[in-house]
């Protein structure tokens, strides 16, 4: 397996030279500064390829060329959103790119009620309160069919969250909401998103898929002319938030998905943090019955809450046994050199991690820390070494 590690370009505060000192060898990254919908120049990625290549990395996959809100909306003529995409994956392809990494997140990408819960030992990490999320829902958003959505104790307690809480504590609470949302996204405040919602209206499961299956007939045979995979990336958390569906978030899903454009350039994120959040997916399980379309891996691991809350563990623990979902990828990685592609590597990155140590002080992206997500490199580094020495002494 090869190690990744995600760099925001322009917006990160860790810069490679920084980034080398982890031994990742290859760079996962975005031409953040992109607003949305409009088309990735050539000289713009070549730019970039330019200056991670001579920082002594690899740049292979794209994380995340988002997809702009109208198309997941199917709203009016999407021809030209279509085209630039296109036009941004052939680019792209052009500049030696082979994987693209998206997520099909209606207005949000992963979603945390806390971006700094503390940890027992010291440090702090990404928390989901269902508490929280409830409060936003019921009482800001002013959403008051969501109380279906949440247990009944949880209701109560948003309540009281929310009659406790402070101006800057509901600041705080929106704050950490958008605070998944990478580069040159829409960001929003209650009354924003609560106008961002409407034009969701009329949107269920059925409709998200639809427009969903359009988008991959749109741009899955340009993918295989061009020679590109794509992966989609789960839905964190994988359950329906703020009445928006996510269709992206058990091994049904990805099945519909893989079915709906059959094509080896359709694919999959292996995202263990964000499938994990759901009591209900063994993703050790996912990853052995999708392996031969695992694109790319997100590898972090997550301490769930009977309430539906969770956090995010360190790596090696929380609820996923992460030393099982790497002999999976390990056998998927066997079973590729079979057929013939023999120095096959599945490129994985440590994603997310705790904020550990200096890391507070440098201010960089939530979960994206250098120290914390440097621990979570390190431990998978040792669990990859341990499976391939037993392996092949075997
Ligand atoms: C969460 C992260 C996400 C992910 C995007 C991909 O697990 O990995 O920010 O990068 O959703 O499109
Ligand atoms: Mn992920």
């Amino acid at each position: 397996m090869k190690e990744g590690w995600r760099w925001y370009g322009g917006f990160d505060r860790i810069s490679l030279s920084e980034i080398a000192q982890t031994g990742a060898s290859e760079i996962i990254t975005a031409l953040h500064e992109v607003p949305y919908g409009e088309v990735w120049t050539r000289e713009a990625i070549a730019a970039c390829r330019t200056e991670i290549t001579s920082a002594g990395f690899g740049w292979h996959i794209v994380e995340s060329l988002p997809i702009h809100e109208r198309i997941k909306r199917g709203e009016g003529d999407l021809s030209a959103l279509f085209a630039n995409y296109r036009q941004s994956m052939a680019n792209l392809a052009a500049e030696g790119i082979k994987v693209i990494c998206y997520n099909f997140m209606p207005l949000l990408d992963w979603t945390r009620t806390d971006l700094a819960a503390p940890v027992t030992r010291g440090g702090s990490c990404l928390r989901f309160s269902s508490v929280r999320m409830a409060a936003l829902e019921l009482f800001m958003v002013e959403r008051a069919e969501a109380e279906k959505d949440y247990l009944p104790e949880v209701v109560t307690a948003a309540k009281a969250w929310f009659d406790g809480s402070t101006q800057e504590d509901r600041d705080g609470l929106i704050h950490a909401v958008m605070a998944g949302l990478p580069g040159a996204y829409d960001r929003y405040d209650a009354a924003g998103l609560r106008s961002a919602l409407k034009a969701y209206e009329g949107i269920g499961r059925a409709e998200l898929r639809a427009n969903y299956k359009r988008f991959l007939d749109e741009v899955i045979p340009a993918a295989e002319d061009l020679g590109l995979s794509f992966g989609v990336h789960p839905d964190d958390p994988p359950r329906d938030i703020l009445g928006l569906p996510r269709i992206v978030s058990n091994a049904e899903d990805i099945g519909w998905i893989l079915s709906a454009h059959v094509s080896p350039a359709n694919g999959l994120t292996l995202c263990s943090g964000s499938l994990g959040a759901n009591p209900a997916n063994d993703v050790p399980a996912i990853a052995r019955r999708f392996a031969s379309k695992i694109h790319f891996a997100h590898l972090r691991n997550v301490r769930k809450d009977a309430d539906g809350s969770f956090e995010e563990a360190a790596h090696l623990a929380g609820d996923t046994n992460m030393v099982d979902l790497v002999s999976a990828l390990l056998e998927e990685e066997t079973r590729r050199h079979a057929e013939g592609r023999t120095d096959y590597e599945i490129v994985f990155r440590p994603d997310h991690g705790h904020e550990l140590l200096d890391d507070a002080a440098k201010g960089t992206h939530p979960g994206y820390p250098l120290i914390g997500r440097l621990r979570g490199l390190a431990e998978l580094r040792g669990v990859i070494a341990a499976l391939t020495y037993t392996r092949n002494a075997a």
